[in-house]
């Protein structure tokens, strides 16, 4: 039996999670799969601009956002067995292994830094061993090498990528076991469907044979060789 998991994102911009309420994650959220809970970082603010960040000590281009504020807002969240996902370029790279553990948590805090980041006290302050003896763990994590303008659209790729792995959520659950056949990841093959020719371009001939055998190694040769390509 697994239960509903909670996942929660604190961020200056909420709008950006309205997509969580379309699709899979809509319907996961209305099955009581998941509940998810999106916290407005400016809410924790005192002051009559609802200021977030200041200026970096050391100097530097940019903002950095206020300790005070994120810890503000974390501490209430920060319940036994919070995972603690904080976005950065620099946080270790996301993959379909890492979506499979975070599958496993019962809640999942996603931190969403923007300007030059959240001062790294934060990270410190919740990777003590007051917290890892509660079962609170925290991950930098990065969805790839570039520069987004905030972790949001980065949160939402991981809620996705964990979302469709839990219990319920895919209708067909034999295609998430052909999936974690492939140990590598996603290594797939290619597809097709009606009709046999569309433009000048025909079925290879092989999946309108029903030999399920040759087509199984056909399948495998063409995502091996496909893998390969694109490295
Ligand atoms: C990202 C994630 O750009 C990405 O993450 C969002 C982001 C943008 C700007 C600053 C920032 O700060 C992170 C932080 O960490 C402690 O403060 C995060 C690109 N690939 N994956």
């Amino acid at each position: 039996m697994s239960a509903l998991m909670k996942i929660e994102a604190v961020t200056i911009f909420p709008d950006y999670f309205s997509p969580l309420n379309l699709s899979l994650i809509g319907k996961a959220q209305s099955a009581e799969i998941i509940e998810v809970k999106i916290h407005d970082l400016r809410s924790f603010t005192d002051d009559n601009h609802n200021t977030v960040d200041d200026t970096p000590y050391g100097g530097g281009a940019g903002m950095v956002m206020l300790p005070e504020i994120w810890g503000r807002a974390l501490d209430p969240l920060m319940v036994d067995g919070t995972d603690l996902i904080i976005l950065t370029p620099a946080g270790k790279r996301f993959d379909q292994k890492m979506a499979e553990k975070f599958a496993t948590s019962e809640h999942l805090v996603f931190a969403c830094g923007r300007y030059e980041g959240i001062d790294d006290r934060v990270r410190i302050h919740y990777s003590s061993p007051e917290y890892s003896s509660r079962n609170i763990r925290v991950h930098e994590v990065s969805i790839g090498d570039y520069v987004l303008g905030g972790g949001e659209v980065a949160s939402l790729v991981i809620i996705e990528a964990v979302t469709r792995l839990l219990p319920g959520v895919i209708g067909n659950p034999q295609s998430l076991v052909e999936e974690s056949h492939n140990t590598e990841g996603y290594l797939e093959y290619p597809n097709f469907t009606k009709p046999q020719e569309w433009r000048g371009i025909t079925v290879p001939e092989i999946l309108l044979s029903g030999n399920h055998g040759e087509i199984a190694k056909w399948r495998t040769l063409q995502a091996s060789e496909r893998a390969k390509e694109n490295g």
